[in-house]
């Protein structure tokens, strides 16, 4: 078609290809008599976005009018993954794409290449996130999510010699048309400055905060379709921005160069992600970005709900707040101050709001990633915050001094000021004592908040904790990622399984169908030929797609137990070698996660695992038998393509650390059988996919905490298990590392002098035990395929459209719109 023949999107008779070619030469000002992938891509993305648009204003009109009650969804990671195809999906536009392409001699394969991912987020917490915006848009809820919009994501993972190099992650380099800018939703944030008193009309002490800096907010939208529904949700993401008449007020006084500096540091507030998913740094910055998004997402909540002319008290029944973490636990010192200080309300009346409006999900119990702030730093930063948190404090003690009067050690347990050397204020109780629900995400996670790490406050509220067993979205997580098995549910069940993943227990009954069982493996196959591709390409190494890809991906944490799989391994080699003719099923174990830059421990088990990796795979004896993959740069698009191709799914955790875990069900639905322990969702995993088909090992929590109140010592198991001494002097010497003893005696210390603190060596033989188990009824494919197919049969639970709605109706009390 000649060009003057396009027409402009919007008037929406046009296909999508036709868009994508007006938006190559309108939107990006480039030839489009021919298009290469890039052309096509950011074509394509631009056509997609418009129909979102549309639908997406209709759906914000729609609840004006219907005076909705809305969700706010606080959360400082949100791990999206890429769009395009995702988006394709949910709007019903894939044929079109690929018509579109293929005209073009382009496959959509080849074009999502062009898309980076948005690594907005560490891991868990960030990609459950994104998985319930997915469901709330399915749903049709009136959700909100609300983040920060980064410059630098986390860091990109290159292994060098075998160590892990952190390289910055520019992700807006050659910006994204996904996100939408709004410079005119733009809001200042105030920071330090002092705090006045003054006396109202009914003689009623009020409080003024100023002074200090400000910093502009700006919106940038992105937008979540749900599937095949017509409706269309947004994440808000704030970007810092410098406040003009700050900037022009030091160049009008002739220090260029310092205003320059002033909106460079303005700027640092949205620069780049905390790169630790646990032991929280106690930066100001990071206290910084916290209140930064959550005062410019309180203000939205605010402006939305003035414009409908209600008295305040109705506040909460038009609208809810969930706080991912504490991470954003400060929007309830940053309401009260609003309600209290601009809108002039009592206290009591504030305070009632508050505590109708928050709710908090807890997501770790580990002691070290509980997150404080100094006292001293927030009065400093937020002076008005310091006061209010003192205030409720007080107030709440008071209350527990009256109706606990026989504990007076109670009140300092559950202040929300710790004391101490170092006063700091503790954020999950500033986020129970001000919410009306806080729950866990796993049942045994839940278990383990209530009878220990909140115990105090069970008595104190007893009917504010909650679980809500996490989930993932159907939708990426086995229809994106998984096409060739998606195609096989949907020929046998027909596709509602995509928005009702419990249609998948039908499955069962097709479990003693040869030709489906054969059609099931074929599927598994092409999976696994698909990653082998990857890592011969990528890791220049050849691997057996008829051996058994057994796969632990995750952030990297001693707790987690990379540890506890690589010397399994370890002492798998040197059976191997001890006994040639071996007739063993192959065996590749993929690796893969990031360690946060400052946790040496979890870098000195990614270096071990690489060091390990290097010998074994060049070793001639033992090269037809196992290989040992590290794939660099684990992220969601590299999940996408592990979990569809994944054998075994480790889920190794020390008992009673895992809050809940994620990644197991994603595997556990594709297929994968699961080799964990009894900790997280692995146990309700266990519950609902039957005991025969997933692989329990090892101590479970209440074993784990009795063993080591009875005095763990990682010593006996050295002592009485030779196998697993021997590989532990391999560690210990330079077997790995020629010429360097001592490269890996940090690891060795801990494992013994160290005391074990995750007990790796006491479920050391127990998981040998397993996998020899598995290694067995690997080779009997009947079985395994059998057990395989009643993994996803059994996983319909885990969607989290089941979660969502059980957050519907057990916390938010919302109206969903299907
Ligand atoms: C805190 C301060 C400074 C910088 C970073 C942080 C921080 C960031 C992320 C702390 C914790 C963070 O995430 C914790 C997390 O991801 N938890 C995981 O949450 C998942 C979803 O509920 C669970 O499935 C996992 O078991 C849990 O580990």
């Amino acid at each position: 078609k000649p060009l003057d023949e396009f027409e402009a999107p919007g008037a929406r008779n046009s296909t999508l290809g036709e868009d994508a070619l007006w938006h190559v030469l309108y939107s990006l000002g480039q030839d489009n008599t021919y298009l290469n992938k890039r052309k096509a891509y950011w074509g394509l993305v631009l056509a997609v976005r418009d129909r979102m648009l549309e639908k997406w204003t209709a759906v914000q009109r729609k609840y004006y009018a219907n005076d909705d009650k809305r969700l706010y969804y606080l959360s400082l990671e949100f791990l999206p993954g890429k769009f395009l195809r995702g988006n394709l999906l949910a709007l019903g536009l894939e044929n079109e794409a690929h018509e579109f392409l293929h005209e073009h001699d382009l496959s959509l394969d080849e074009i999502v290449d062009e898309e980076c991912e948005p690594g907005l987020g560490n891991g868990g917490l960030g990609r459950l996130a994104s998985c319930y915006m997915d469901s709330m848009a399915t749903l049709g809820l009136p959700a909100y999510g609300y983040g920060i919009r980064y410059s630098y994501g986390l860091f990109r993972q290159e292994i060098r010699n075998g160590h892990q190099v952190e390289q910055p992650d520019n992700w807006l380099h050659e910006g994204s048309h996904w996100l939408i800018p709004r410079p005119h939703n733009l809001f200042p944030i105030r920071f330090y400055g002092t705090v006045n008193e003054w006396l109202d009309d009914d003689g009623m002490l009020r409080h003024d905060w100023r002074g200090g800096d400000l910093v502009m907010a700006m919106a940038n939208d992105m937008y979540v379709p749900g599937y095949r529904n017509g409706h269309v949700n947004s994440i808000r993401l704030w970007e810092a921005r410098p406040h003009k008449e700050f900037v022009l007020s030091s160049f009008n006084a002739g220090d260029y160069i310092g205003s320059v500096q002033e909106k460079i540091s303005d700027e640092n507030i949205s620069m780049v992600l905390y790169p630790s998913d646990d032991a929280p740094e106690g930066k100001t910055l990071r206290l910084k970005q916290q209140y930064f998004f959550v005062a410019a997402t309180m203000r939205d909540m605010v402006r939305r709900f003035k414009k409908l002319n209600k008295p305040w008290d109705q506040l909460p029944e038009k609208n809810v707040v969930q706080l991912n973490e504490t991470h954003p636990a400060i929007a309830i010192p940053e309401l009260m101050r609003m309600l209290l200080d601009e809108e002039l309300l009592g206290w009591e009346e504030a305070w009632c709001i508050c505590q109708k409006l928050f709710a908090y999900t807890n997501h770790t119990i580990l002691p070290e990633a509980l997150e404080t702030w100094p006292v001293k730093l927030i009065e400093r930063l937020l002076p008005r915050h310091m006061q209010i948190i003192y205030e409720i404090n007080r107030r709440f003690l008071e209350e527990v001094r009256l109706h606990f009067r026989d504990e007076p050690e109670l009140p300092s347990r559950v202040s929300l000021i710790s004391a101490g050397p170092e006063q700091r204020v503790r954020m999950s109780h500033l986020a129970i004592v001000g919410s009306f629900s806080v729950n866990g995400v796993s049942s045994l996670h839940t278990q383990i908040l209530k009878d220990r790490v909140f115990h105090d406050f069970i008595r104190i509220f007893p009917d504010r904790f909650n679980n809500k067993t996490n989930g993932i979205t159907p939708r990426r997580w086995l229809r994106q990622c998984n096409v060739p098995l998606s195609w096989l549910l949907s020929e046998h069940l027909g596709c509602n399984w995509i928005t009702d993943l419990t249609q998948l227990k039908k499955l069962r009954e097709l479990v003693d169908d040869v030709e489906f069982r054969h059609d099931w493996e074929q599927c598994r196959l092409t999976n696994k030929k698909r990653l082998a591709d990857y890592i011969e390409k990528v890791n220049g190494i050849t691997v057996n797609p008829h051996s058994i890809f057994d796969v632990q991906v995750k952030r990297f944490h001693e707790y987690k137990r990379q540890l506890l799989n690589i010397l399994h391994i370890i002492s798998l080699y040197n059976n191997i070698r001890r006994n040639p003719d071996v007739k063993m099923q192959p065996c590749t174990f993929i690796f893969g996660g990031k360690a946060a830059p400052s946790y040496q421990m979890a870098k000195d088990i990614i270096y071990l695992i690489n060091c390990v990796a290097r010998r074994v795979n060049s070793d001639p004896h033992t090269r037809n038998f196992l290989k040992v993959i590290f794939l660099a740069n684990y992220n969601v698009s590299l999940a996408q393509l592990l979990v569809p191709a994944t054998d075994v799914s480790e889920q190794i955790s020390t008992a009673g650390y895992e809050a809940s875990g994620t990644g197991n069900m994603k595997f556990a639905l594709n297929g994968a059988l699961t080799i964990g322990t009894r900790d997280g969702a692995n146990i309700e995993i266990g519950e609902r996919v039957g005991d025969g088909n997933i692989y329990l090992f090892g101590l479970c929590e209440k074993e784990v905490l009795a063993l080591r109140r009875r005095g763990y010592d990682p010593w006996e198991f050295y002592k009485n298990d030779s196998e697993l001494r021997e590989v532990l002097d391999m560690i210990n010497s330079d077997q790995f590392t020629p010429g360097d003893s001592t490269a890996f005696s940090s690891i060795f210390n801990s494992l013994l002098t160290g005391g074990d603190p995750f007990m790796v060596l006491a479920d050391y033989r127990a998981y040998v035990e397993t996998h020899k188990r598995i290694s067995h009824e690997y080779v009997d494919r009947d079985l395994w395929i059998k057990k395989s197919i009643m993994n996803t049969a059994g996983m319909g639970y885990f969607s989290s459209d089941r979660a969502v709605k059980e957050y519907i109706d057990g916390i938010w009390s919302l109206e969903p719109d299907v």
